[in-house]
C-alpha cells in the first residue's frame, strides 16, 4: 500500500469510575488514535491504531505526550522515508523501518496497528480471519480497581458477576490484599479470581503473598518490579498460587527469558506493550509451544483496540479469559459502536480490519487534539 496520510488524534474519555491500581487513579483516560489513509490498485482506504500508553509514566515508561512525539519526530517520518525511497509499506516493515529507535513500543505498536487495518481492509479480510481465528465469541474478564472499602469492593464486584463477567480480577497493593480477596470468596464463592499488584510487592513479602495460597487463585499478576524476573522466578517457589508476567513482559525475548527462567507460569499479552499485533501473535506462538497459558490484557482501550484484542484472544493459546470487557464497564461513551458483553461472552468482529470503526459525531465530541504530521 502506499500511505497517503498519518493523523495523530487524542482523545479524552471521562471514566464511569474512578479506577485505582497500585500504581494511580484514574478519572479519564486520553487514548491517541493513529489514522492512516492508504492506497492500493486506485483504492483508498482508513486505518485506525491506538496507543496504550496511559498519560502518566507510572505503568511503563511511555506516556501519551511522549508517544505522540515519537510518532510524530520519529516514527511516521521513518516509515515515510522508507515509502519515498520506492518501497511498499506493509504491516511487517513497520518493525522494521521503526527498529533503530529503541524502546517507544506502544508508539510503534500503534503505528503499526493502523498498518494492519487498513492492510487487512484493503484485501477485504477480517483480522481474526487473517489471524487464522475460528472462534466466534471469547471469554470477557472484568478488572476491578482498589476501593476505599470492603463493602464498595463488594458493590462492584456484585454488579460485575451480575452482569455476567466470567472472571474477576482484583487491584492488590499492600493493605489491600488478604482481606479483600477473602471478602470477595467469602461473599461470592468459587468465582474465577484473580489477583494483579502491577509490581507493587518485594521478594520479601513472601510470606504475606502465600497467605493467598488457600483462596485457590487463578494467578497474581506482576507481583514484584518489572526488571525482577529472577525474583520472579525465586518467588514462583515459594508461593502456590500461578504467577503471571504483565509488566515485565515487553518484548518476545522478555517472554523467552522469564519462560526459560520459570519466572511466570502464565503471560498477560497486551499487544501495545510488546510493540503491537505481530510481536503479540508471535508471543502467543512461543508461549503454546512451552505449555505456558496466554490471556489478553487491558489498557481501558477505546473501541479500536477492544476489537483487537477480542480477535487476538480467539487464538488457541489464549485459554484464560482476558481483561476484555465491554465497553460501558468503563466509557458511557465509546468512540465506536460500544462492544457489548453478554453471557460472560464478547463477539469476534467479523468486518474488513478491526471491524470497527470510529463514529464521525462520538470522535468529534471526545477529540481533543488532531494533527497531520504528513501535512
Ligand atoms: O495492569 O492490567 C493492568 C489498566 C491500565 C494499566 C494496567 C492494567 C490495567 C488493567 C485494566 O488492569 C484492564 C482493562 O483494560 O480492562
Ligand atoms: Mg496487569
Amino acid at each position: 500500500m502506499h500511505i497517503d496520510r498519518v493523523e495523530l488524534i487524542t482523545v479524552r474519555m471521562p471514566l464511569v469510575h474512578p479506577f485505582t491500581t497500585s500504581f494511580s487513579t484514574q478519572t479519564e483516560r486520553r487514548p491517541l488514535l493513529v489514522r492512516v489513509t492508504a492506497t492500493r490498485d486506485g483504492r483508498t482506504v482508513t486505518g485506525w491504531g491506538e496507543c496504550v500508553a496511559l498519560a502518566d509514566p507510572s505503568y511503563s515508561p511511555e506516556y501519551l505526550d511522549g508517544a505522540r512525539e515519537m510518532l510524530r519526530r520519529f516514527l511516521v517520518p521513518s516509515l515515510l522515508d522508507w515509502q519515498a525511497a520506492g518501497h511498499t509499506v506493509t504491516p511487517e516493515v513497520v518493525a522494521t523501518t521503526t527498529a533503530h529507535v529503541v524502546g517507544h513500543r506502544m508508539a510503534k505498536g500503534a503505528l503499526e496497528m493502523a498498518v494492519l487495518d487498513a492492510g487487512l481492509r484493503l484485501d477485504d479480510r477480517a483480522f481474526a480471519d487473517h489471524l487464522g481465528v475460528t472462534r466466534d465469541v471469547v471469554p470477557s474478564g472484568v478488572s476491578v480497581g482498589i476501593e476505599s472499602s470492603i463493602p464498595d469492593l463488594l458493590a462492584q464486584v456484585g454488579g460485575f458477576l451480575d452482569e455476567g463477567y466470567a472472571r474477576i480480577k482484583l487491584k492488590i497493593q499492600p493493605g489491600w490484599d488478604i482481606e479483600p480477596v477473602r471478602a470477595v470468596r467469602e461473599r461470592f464463592g468459587d468465582v474465577p479470581l484473580q489477583v494483579d499488584a502491577n509490581t507493587a510487592y518485594q521478594l520479601s513479602d513472601a510470606p504475606l503473598l502465600r497467605r493467598l495460597d488457600p483462596f485457590d487463585l487463578l494467578l497474581i499478576e506482576q507481583p514484584l518490579a518489572e526488571d525482577d524476573l529472577r525474583q520472579h522466578a525465586v518467588l514462583a517457589q515459594q508461593i502456590a498460587t500461578p504467577i503471571c508476567l504483565d509488566e515485565s513482559i515487553v518484548s518476545v525475548q522478555a517472554a523467552a527469558d522469564a519462560i526459560t527462567w520459570g519466572a511466570a507460569s502464565i503471560i498477560n499479552i497486551k499487544p501495545g506493550r510488546v510493540g503491537g499485533y505481530l510481536a503479540a501473535r508471535r508471543i502467543h506462538d512461543l508461549a503454546q509451544a512451552h505449555g505456558i497459558a496466554v490471556w489478553c490484557g487491558g489498557m481501558l482501550e477505546t473501541g479500536i483496540g477492544r476489537a483487537a484484542n477480542i480477535a487476538l484472544a480467539g487464538l488457541p493459546g489464549f485459554t484464560l479469559p482476558g481483561d476484555i470487557s465491554g465497553s460501558g464497564r468503563f466509557y458511557a461513551q465509546d468512540v465506536t459502536e460500544p462492544i457489548v458483553m453478554k453471557d460472560g461472552v464478547v463477539a469476534v468482529p467479523d468486518g474488513p480490519g478491526f471491524g470497527v470503526e470510529p463514529l464521525a459525531d462520538a470522535l468529534a465530541e471526545l477529540t481533543v487534539d488532531a494533527v497531520d504530521v504528513t501535512a
